[in-house]
């Protein structure tokens, strides 16, 4: 493992906002790709920070300040990994459901589904079913992704396939789901069509269910 990614890993974990652009920026000099600087490096940042968070060493500030400190590199490499949109292979809407304001795998996930050459419609945290539903259908999409990493929220996703039911849009519009408080079994509980650990298998997903690869 390089030395300038290891150096940004600690930088995120402390949250030393000022070092993280630079600290990004040196790694993609150095010919590290903005992929293996999202995953094996703010990714796996965060997740040392989550370890902290669970562990009573770090409280919500430093959490705070980490993902502030994430972003600050996450915003450099982000739109490296995207492509222009211009021969777009169908429209996915992205949000992160009501109640739930943790965004960066959501960003994450969105821009590996850009780059995949997919117009992505993001919604944003916190968005409720109705509004997520009703944008899909505006925008004629084929797919939802709907994010969540707190289990409360995961009854938005259940409301969502029982909503697009409903309106007689199951099945039409496909979903898929992710985040830390999901699992396989409970997309497949749920009746959602998809579910993926990190954002290249979310890739690897909508390409499958759009049969594009
Ligand atoms: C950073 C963080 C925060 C930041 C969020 C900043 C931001 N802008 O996102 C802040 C400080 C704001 C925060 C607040 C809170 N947090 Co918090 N937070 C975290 C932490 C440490 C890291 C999350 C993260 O960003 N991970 C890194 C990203 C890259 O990973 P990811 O999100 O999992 O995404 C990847 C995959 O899941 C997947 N994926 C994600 N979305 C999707 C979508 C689709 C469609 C697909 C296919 C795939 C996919 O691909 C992504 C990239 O590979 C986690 C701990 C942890 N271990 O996860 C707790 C954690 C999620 N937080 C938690 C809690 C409880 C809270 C608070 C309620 C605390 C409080 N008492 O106020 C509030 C939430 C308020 C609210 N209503 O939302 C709990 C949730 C517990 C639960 N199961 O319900 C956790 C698990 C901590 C814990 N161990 O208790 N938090």
């Amino acid at each position: 493992m390089s030395e300038k990614l290891d150096a940004l890993i600690d930088i995120v974990v402390t949250g030393k906002m000022k070092l993280a652009k630079d600290a990004t920026q040196a790694c993609l000099d150095d010919g590290i790709d903005a992929k293996t600087i999202i995953f094996e490096g703010l990714s796996k940042a965060m997740a040392i920070v989550g370890d902290k968070y669970a562990a009573k060493q770090y409280f919500l500030p430093q959490v705070l300040l980490s993902a502030n400190t994430l972003y600050q590199g996450l915003n450099l490499c982000l739109p490296l990994l995207q492509g222009d949109g211009s021969a777009s292979k169908g429209t996915v809407v992205i949000a992160v459901v009501e109640g739930d304001v943790h965004d960066i795998g959501k960003n994450i996930v969105k821009a590996m589904l850009t780059g995949l050459g997919l117009n992505v419609v993001d919604l944003g945290k916190d968005v409720p079913i109705k509004d997520i539903i009703a944008s899909a259908q505006e925008n004629n999409a084929s797919i939802i992704a709907e994010s969540t990493l707190m289990t409360p929220t995961l009854a938005g996703m259940k409301q969502c396939e029982a909503d697009l039911k409903e309106n007689g849009l199951k099945g039409k519009i496909k979903t898929m789901i992710g985040g830390g408080a999901t699992s396989k079994e409970f997309a497949e509980q749920i009746g959602a069509d998809g579910w993926s650990y990190d954002a290249v298998e979310a890739s690897h997903l909508a390409a499958s269910i759009l049969g594009i690869q």
